[in-house]
């Protein structure tokens, strides 16, 4: 197994009741629960091949979306902000988190009114850009540039539409790399970064998990995939399109922070 450092990635089990997930932009499908949960094991046998050490909460059979477990809280090497979801079906899947990050971190909340989704949070270095989403509120933001200023981060938001997360919309493929969905959000917002843009036929394709300098990301998009091999990138394949079908993808499955 490759060591990276000592990286933990937190992850949470499917729960039996994602049939009722919520949905904003795709219309309800059936949804095969143990198809999910092989997928989901597959990606941490991912992410443990990449040298984390898996530490694994068990579902929550009436939550859920409980298995996207990046929107519960945004960990920095200093302290953890445990979010306020801005879906009320999800708001209490943070009290399993904020119990298990809690021998980690120094845990800080958002609090009402403010509502925050990890999956609109982008962090490259000490920037964090924040989308202003259908989940994430301006007094959302607020509290996070109030919880992280003090450690010398800075807070970004970001207007974007047409999308769940920010995340959905652009990920940081290495520090100075994003890969993009113009449609989605304006790359203005990303000045001095070199743009990677997801091949047209691939709109979903701009969510990417980064562990250390690999890069976890679907079989479905095989078109940007090669865009990023030609970088030199060094890509892992996962099959998600199960957990693709409650508009879930690779960076919404786990948290991944340094013990
Ligand atoms: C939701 O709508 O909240 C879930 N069905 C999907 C959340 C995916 N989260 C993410 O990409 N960070």
């Amino acid at each position: 197994m490759a060591h990276n450092g000592n990286q933990v990635a937190m992850t949470r089990g499917v729960s039996p009741a994602m049939a009722r997930c919520e949905l904003t932009h795709l219309g309800r499908q059936t949804l095969d629960v143990d198809r999910a949960e092989r997928q989901h094991a597959a990606y941490e046998v991912c992410l443990v091949s990449l040298g984390c050490r898996l530490e694994r909460l068990p579902a929550d059979p009436d939550l859920p979306d409980c298995v996207f477990i990046e929107d519960t809280a945004v960990v920095v090497a200093e302290v953890a902000v445990i979010t306020r979801p801005g879906a009320p079906s999800r708001q209490r899947e943070t009290d399993a988190v904020a119990d298990a990050l809690a021998q980690f971190r120094t845990l800080l909340r958002i609090e009402a009114p403010g509502t925050l989704d990890g999956g609109d949070v982008l962090r490259v270095g000490r920037v964090l850009y924040v989308g202003a989403s259908g989940r994430t509120n301006a007094a959302g933001i607020a509290q996070l540039t109030g919880r992280l200023q003090p450690f010398g981060y800075t807070v970004v938001s970001v207007a974007m539409s047409g999308c769940l997360h920010l995340k959905t919309a652009v990920t940081a493929v290495t520090d100075g790399t994003l890969l993009v969905n113009r449609s989605w959000v304006d790359p203005a917002a990303f000045a001095g970064f070199q743009l990677v843009d997801v091949d047209p036929a691939e709109p979903w394709g701009a969510n990417v998990l980064r562990v250390g300098d690999a890069l976890v990301y679907p079989t479905a998009f095989p078109r940007t995939r090669a865009r990023l091999e030609a970088l030199g990138l060094d890509v892992r394949l996962v099959e998600v399109d199960e957990l693709a079908k409650a508009e879930g993808a690779v960076t919404c499955c786990s948290l991944v922070l340094t013990a």
